[in-house]
């Protein structure tokens, strides 16, 4: 009984906590231009202190509730490593956008504020409602929140905002899994067509899914997605699958851009230690996805099993600055988002179509960290993105970017479509897009269902070179961390 109500308890907060960044966002933004009554300290929001600039996603989110428990008033932690602990200590690196999501769980009525860094929230009354601050943790130091209510803080409703001590994470021990974007292989460019072989190997492997968790991957060649193929429409093309010694379950391999029985996975149920292959030759042009497909499929795909092949077409593509290879994927985990440690897979919540985590190229800072897109002003960009899935569609969108051709569902014979803001592409599918950079900044590559960033579906696209004030202005300072 216990345990259900603890179970429907975390459901409901899931739901209610995804809209709220959103909701945080829009108060900040309000802030920065008019004065508002959200997010703002009361007193002096007109003149000196208002919130400090704020990053467009957070690095740093805590989730509380209220609780009344013996006559006391207190915050309890819901998420991560402060789960269940009464007004915990919230522990953030200096400098860091921090959010703190507060669900009202007793019916009363509450608020969350830091006054130190000037952010207080609107008021919450009914059971189940929820709200939010977010706010940049510009000093060192102790700090306090609490609810600001007459009588709350008295009442137990206060702790601690600890800023600048490095926290305890565990040293995690895992690969990096995480696909390098500019690993785009070469482009066919004018030659005939010919016979040529693919050698892939299938693992099982513990990546990092973010500086702090783990999670056991299965991939192919180490990398999630697995390595970008390219060849030319008309080719002979031999994949050789092998299955590493080490692994435990079967694995192979259904190309979308082979005709033939299950996209070669009909030959390449492959045990560990073993090889198999075979030999197609690629009819069609277009950007195709591949995938394991060994039961249960969705499990293998999840985990890491996905990966696309360009088929050319005859004389190539037309050359441009900059290639990128991105795929999304969701990682369906019994830990919930942000929980440090080793995540384990869930079976539940895959079914649902429930995940936890959701990823460009394999781990949760792929692009925003390591491996950021780079490109300069005036050149032309090209992205061959794909979603592996299992399940869910994007919505792909480049923040502060027109896409001027869109090859819509990886079609490389069709006309592209032109000038577009968000483009479709469904799980098993794949889009190219093209544009051309005008002005510099940070441009951040979302799924435009945005509840998907807060579970760490983001990207950037860091461009330099000189601006262009005739395209795009402003007298304020652009934030660096910032969607410009
Ligand atoms: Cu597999």
């Amino acid at each position: 009984m216990r345990v259900w109500s603890k179970m429907l308890y975390a459901t409901a907060c899931a739901a209610l906590i995804a809209p709220l960044a959103a909701q945080a966002q829009h108060n900040l933004h309000s802030a920065h231009g008019q004065q508002t009554p959200v997010a703002t300290a009361p007193q002096d929001a007109a003149t000196t202190e208002g919130p400090q600039d704020v990053a467009y996603q957070a690095d740093v989110v805590f989730t509380l509730r209220t609780s009344i428990a013996d006559g006391k008033l207190v915050f309890i932690g819901v998420t991560g490593e402060i789960t269940d602990q009464v007004n915990p200590d919230l522990r953030v690196p200096e400098g860091a956008v921090v959010q703190i999501n507060l669900v009202n769980d007793d019916g009363a009525i509450h608020d969350i504020a830091v006054p130190e860094f000037n952010v207080k929230s609107d008021n919450i009354t009914g059971k189940g409602a929820a709200t939010a601050v977010v706010f940049r943790a510009t000093k060192s130091g102790e700090f306090e929140y609490l609810c600001t209510l007459p009588g709350h803080k008295a009442a137990g409703m206060f702790g601690k905002l600890i800023v600048g001590e490095p926290g305890q994470k565990a040293s995690l021990e895992g690969l990096d899994v995480a696909m390098d974007p500019t690993q785009v292989g070469t482009p066919v460019g004018k030659r005939e067509a010919k016979q040529l072989t693919v050698d892939m190997e299938t693992t099982e492997v513990v990546g990092l899914l973010s500086s702090g968790s783990t999670y056991r991957y299965w991939t192919f060649d180490n990398k999630v997605p697995g390595p970008f193929i390219r060849v030319r429409v008309g080719d002979t093309v031999t994949i050789n699958l092998k299955n590493a010694e080490d692994s435990q379950h079967i694995h192979s391999v259904d190309f979308h851009a082979v005709t033939g029985p299950g996209g070669g996975a009909a030959v390449t149920q492959v045990a560990p230690g073993q090889t198999k292959s075979f030999t197609f030759k690629a009819l069609q042009p277009g950007l195709y996805v591949y995938h394991c497909a060994t039961p249960m499929v969705a499990q293998h795909i999840t985990n890491g099993m996905y990966g696309m092949i360009l088929v050319e077409p005859e004389g190539g593509l037309e050359p441009v600055d900059r290639e990128f290879y991105i795929m999304q994927g969701e990682l369906y985990t019994a830990q919930k988002h942000g929980a440090p440690g080793h995540q384990e897979f869930s079976l539940e919540k895959l079914l649902d179509e429930k995940p936890e985590h959701m990823m460009f190229n394999g781990t949760m800072d792929a692009l925003t960290g390591p491996y950021k897109l780079k490109a300069q002003v005036g050149e032309t960009v090209r992205i061959f993105f794909g979603v592996g899935g299992p399940n869910l569609t994007s919505s792909f969108h480049v923040i502060g970017e027109i896409f001027d051709k869109v090859y819509n569902q990886g079609s490389l014979t069709s006309p592209p479509l032109t000038d577009v803001q968000t483009t479709l592409v469904p799980p098993g599918g794949a889009t190219m897009v093209e544009f051309k950079l005008d002005v510099p900044g940070n441009y951040i590559l979302v799924d435009h269902a945005l509840s998907r960033a807060e579970k760490g579906l983001s990207g950037i696209l860091e461009v330099t070179g000189p601006e262009n004030p005739e395209i795009f202005h402003s007298k304020e300072k652009i934030d660096p961390n910032s969607g410009h």
